[in-house]
């Protein structure tokens, strides 16, 4: 069993959070410091640390947060100019916090991916 982050505590409305969306397979909340003028952070409910530990058995909650993803970019008017999604894994990849969690970025130009 993965260990706990913050986040989980922000599933389980513990902690304060600005969420924006749940269901039973995932969580999406604005993030606490913003990259962008629309940054929220799509998140499993259940723990699965980073992208190396995904099994088979976490396809429904992945794939919900695309789907979760592309609804919000949809409400908040970003999904015609675009947006960016971002998972980060591990340190190279400049994780945090080790709860996997996908970036949805938008509202403004975010420039070439790897600057
Ligand atoms: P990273 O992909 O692990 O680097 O991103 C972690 C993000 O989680 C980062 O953008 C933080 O601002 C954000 N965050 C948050 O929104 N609320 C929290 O309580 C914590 C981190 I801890």
């Amino acid at each position: 069993m993965a260990e706990e982050t913050l986040f989980s505590k922000i599933i389980r409305k513990e902690i304060p959070a600005d969420i924006v969306y749940q269901d039973e397979l995932v969580t999406a909340f604005n993030d606490i410091n913003p990259r962008a003028p629309h940054h929220v952070l799509i998140v499993p409910n259940m723990v699965i640390a980073t992208v190396n530990d995904v099994t088979e058995a976490d396809e429904a909650a992945l794939g919900r947060m695309i789907t979760v993803a592309a609804t919000l970019a949809k409400q908040r008017g970003i999904d015609e100019d675009g947006y960016r999604l971002i998972i980060n894994c591990n340190r190279h990849g400049g994780q945090e916090v080790y709860h996997i969690h996908m970036h949805l970025l938008g509202g403004k130009p975010l420039g070439p991916m790897l600057s």
